[in-house]
């Protein structure tokens, strides 16, 4: 889809994780962006479930739908033209249809000629009074669909704080998530990216310490949850392999965003009953 990828991109800085699999991100991600034309409050919404059968997927779509009616100025509805409209599709079209509040197609992933089904979004255009074609992955046409939000977006009045009004649980430019959940996003996007197609979604991941330790090294402990033992052998891999090559690549990255020496003390852990206990 992209539109993690798109505010990744458009701030410069990872604050969202992403993955080509489905249903990577999991809760909204708000995240504040800044130029001299002045601040704009993104959030980056999970897409909806079609079919939301189990309490996670039900959480993920109430949060979503929260979000979008929550205080919103503006909707900037993304679509992938190198995917069939589906089911799913017309659900999220059918959402942002009662949204009274200015909106914005976007037509991702141009890059991509491929593969399209664009005429199958053609109809979309004339709902939508605004159109942009874009790639989030190289930020073709991104300028000019900045230039427009901050057109249609209200002005709010010189001292008045807009961050003021929105909890401030994480250190800019990501406002609604502290570095234990931020970490902990980074661990599960590793699962996404490396693990087979059913795997990403039986699990969770947990930070449970962050230290500052006195040689420089930042010592982390993390769980990885799994609903099953099966999937648990999976995440380790025969003789540790998988789960070491997980960890170092988390480790990698972490080393990246913080810029601290990183030890990552990385476990796998069966517990049916994550999706409860932790969204
Ligand atoms: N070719 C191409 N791929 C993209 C573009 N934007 C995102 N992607 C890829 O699409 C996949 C899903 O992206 P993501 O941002 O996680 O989508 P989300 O689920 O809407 O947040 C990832 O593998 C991205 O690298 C784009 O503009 N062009
Ligand atoms: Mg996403």
């Amino acid at each position: 889809m992209g539109k993690s990828t798109f505010l990744n991109n458009l701030l410069g800085t990872k604050v969202a994780i992403t993955s080509p699999k489905p249903q990577t991100t999991r809760f909204p991600i708000k995240a504040l962006f800044e130029n001299e034309d002045g601040q704009i409050i993104f959030i980056d919404t999970p897409g909806i479930f079609a079919k939301a059968e189990d309490s996670l997927s039900k959480k993920i779509n109430q949060q979503t739908f929260q979000a979008l009616h929550e205080n919103v100025d503006l909707v900037l509805y993304m679509v992938d033209h190198t995917r069939k409209r589906d089911f799913e599709e017309g659900k999220v079209l059918g959402i942002v249809r009662k949204i009274e509040k200015p909106k914005i197609l976007v037509i991702n992933k141009v890059d991509n000629t491929e593969e399209s089904y664009l005429p199958q979004y053609k109809f979309m255009e004339s709902e939508f009074k605004d159109v942009f074609l874009i790639s989030a992955l190289n930020q073709t046409h991104v300028k000019p669909l900045l230039r427009r939000i901050f057109e249609l977006l209200p002005e709010r009045k010189e001292g008045s704080d807009i961050l003021s009004e929105t909890q401030q649980k994480g250190s800019y430019p990501l406002l609604n998530m502290d570095s234990y959940v931020f970490v902990a996003e980074l661990i599960r996007e590793k699962v996404f990216l490396m693990m087979g197609e059913e795997i990403p979604y039986t699990t969770t991941a947990i930070v449970d310490e962050i230290t500052d330790r006195k040689n420089g090294i930042m010592y982390i402990k993390a769980r990885i949850l799994t609903t099953d033992n099966r999937y648990k052998r999976m995440l380790i891999g025969a003789g540790g392999r998988k789960i070491k090559e997980l960890g170092s690549y988390a480790r990698k990255e972490i080393a990246l965003a913080t810029g601290k020496k990183i030890y990552l003390d990385l476990t796998v852990v069966t517990d049916p009953h994550w999706q409860e206990t932790y969204y």
